[in-house]
């Protein structure tokens, strides 16, 4: 039996793996009409020795001051309200009974789950494996998992991608075994499966699944691109089911290629469109057998108070970024290409992104690597680093407004921004100033972080890391 081992701290308020965003927790920044559910306390307690730690969620629209009490078997045991998240219950009986309330509300008291062990285990439904075209007979680990409340009850579920044993990076040749996506309730329910096909390559760049509720009726959504023979959650295909596109390198370069949406309590398709931008010629992105043109990135975003769907392709090359809203039907907000924005914008991005309000307008914009695209779709800076593998935005000097950026670069000599570049940020590596603090945002951005920052202090500086020469040509493409 695998199982997914779930954080000690409280559950759900950070992805325990990359793929996707908590549930709301944004202060301040959507419509109420758009957040109808509010998940639960996500109150634990765990056995520490003779002790009890107990701990639970503070959310990001609770009001500042919020206070909570501790209640061991209906009797009060914290004499005066507490401003954190935790507690230590020093020489309680292992069976103790908790429930926490803010505020002195005991209407709102939330009960929390006692952990058997320093962790909860969460029985996975493990996929049978199968056999490539090949002859290779593979089976199936957990990968990336994303979390959610898929059907609005105020609980987190998991959505977990299965990855086969023969999955590939993009340099590599070979048949893969489809990548599946299960949803799991914390008691180890499943809700779903959706086989992404044969014709979705399993691999770490491939399939960026988002979980999030779009559409605002208090229940997530998966998004998560998809092609002919994707079977959803309820056991229909998409496309055409016995499609197979695959070359004989098991590399998938011809066939139409969707962006789907599938209901969170069901997995079943809700809207399916094109993906944007189609591979047209791989040899566009900068080989020619299926390498750099299936280079996938994706994320949620918050702009104009709505959660926006980011989708990328492409960073060694050509880098396209595209924008969807979702109610009921997946909507195009905007498209960035470096084809058209100019080539300056070619080559910039990172085997990450990072969502983040880097200029202080209340939207978010999309880090990508050494540049950052703006909420509207249009380019808002370019250091002309080039591809740097792994990027991180954050407030790390809290002394200082703003997040700051810091790319890691890995392959290329220091490039002098190109002619007509927008100029960086005033602080090289900075952005600008956010907004007060957005307490609990959890990632959202897959493989990476997007943490929003407070802002007081003095103006940034830079937060560069030096660039290295390059010391070799560019090896395999990781
Ligand atoms: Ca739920
Ligand atoms: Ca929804
Ligand atoms: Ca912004
Ligand atoms: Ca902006």
């Amino acid at each position: 039996m695998t199982a997914l081992a779930a954080a000690v701290l409280p559950i759900g308020s950070a992805a325990p793996a990359t793929g996707s965003p908590a549930e709301p927790a944004r202060a301040g920044t959507a419509p109420a009409e758009t957040r109808t559910a509010e998940p639960g306390r996500a109150a634990i307690s765990v056995r520490s020795g003779d002790d009890n730690f107990v701990s639970w969620r503070l959310f990001g629209t609770d009001p500042a001051g919020t206070t909570f009490d501790v209640y061991r078997d209906g009797t009060r045991i914290t004499p005066e309200p507490l401003t954190g998240t935790g507690f230590l219950d020093r020489g309680a009986p292992a069976d103790a009974r908790y429930e926490i309330t803010p505020n002195g509300q005991r209407a709102a008291a939330s009960t929390a789950r006692a952990f058997a062990a320093d962790h909860l285990d969460i029985p996975l439904d493990v996929p049978d494996g199968g056999t490539t075209p090949a002859g290779e007979d593979y089976t199936y680990s957990a990968n990336d998992v994303g979390v959610g409340d898929l059907d609005g009850d105020g609980e987190y579920e998991y959505v977990v991608k299965w990855d086969p044993s023969n999955a590939k990076d993009n340099s590599q040749a070979g048949y893969t075994g489809p990548p599946l996506l299960d949803a799991y309730r914390l008691d180890g329910t499943r809700l779903w499966r959706i086989d992404l096909g044969r014709n979705i390559r399993a691999g770490a760049h491939y399939t960026q699944f988002q979980v999030y509720d779009y559409d605002g009726d208090g229940a997530a959504e998966v998004a998560v691109k998809t092609a002919d023979g994707t079977v959803d959650g309820t056991g229909t295909a998409l496309g055409d089911a016995d499609a197979d596109h695959r070359n004989g390198d098991g590399y998938v370069l011809d066939g139409p290629e969707f962006l789907t949406v599938f209901d969170g309590t069901t997995g079943a398709e809700r809207h399916t469109a094109d993906y944007v931008p189609g591979r047209g010629d791989p040899a566009d992105w900068g080989d020619s057998y299926g390498n750099r043109c299936d280079r996938f990135l994706a994320a949620t975003a918050e702009i104009d108070g709505r959660p926006v769907l980011i989708e990328a392709r492409g960073y060694y090359t050509r880098s396209v970024i595209t924008a969807w809203t979702f109610d009921g039907e997946l909507t195009p907000l905007w498209t960035f290409d470096s084809d058209e924005a100019g080539e300056e914008y070619a080559g910039q991005g990172n085997h990450n992104l990072s969502i983040a309000d880097v200029d202080d307008d209340g939207n978010d914009e999309v880090v990508y690597g050494a540049m950052a695209i703006d909420d509207d779709g249009n380019p808002l800076w370019n250091t002309g680093f080039g591809h740097g593998d792994a990027l991180h935005v954050g407030d790390f000097d809290p002394d200082r407004p703003g997040p700051a950026w810091r790319c890691t670069r890995s392959t290329r000599t220091p490039t002098s921004p190109r002619p007509g570049s927008p100029t960086p940020p005033p602080a090289k590596c900075s952005g600008r100033p956010t907004p007060p603090a957005t307490t609990g945002a959890a990632s959202r951005a897959t493989s990476g972080t997007a943490t929003p920052a407070p802002s007081s202090g003095p103006p940034p500086t830079t937060g560069c890391a030096t660039p290295r020469a390059r010391t070799s040509g560019p090896g395999p493409d990781r």
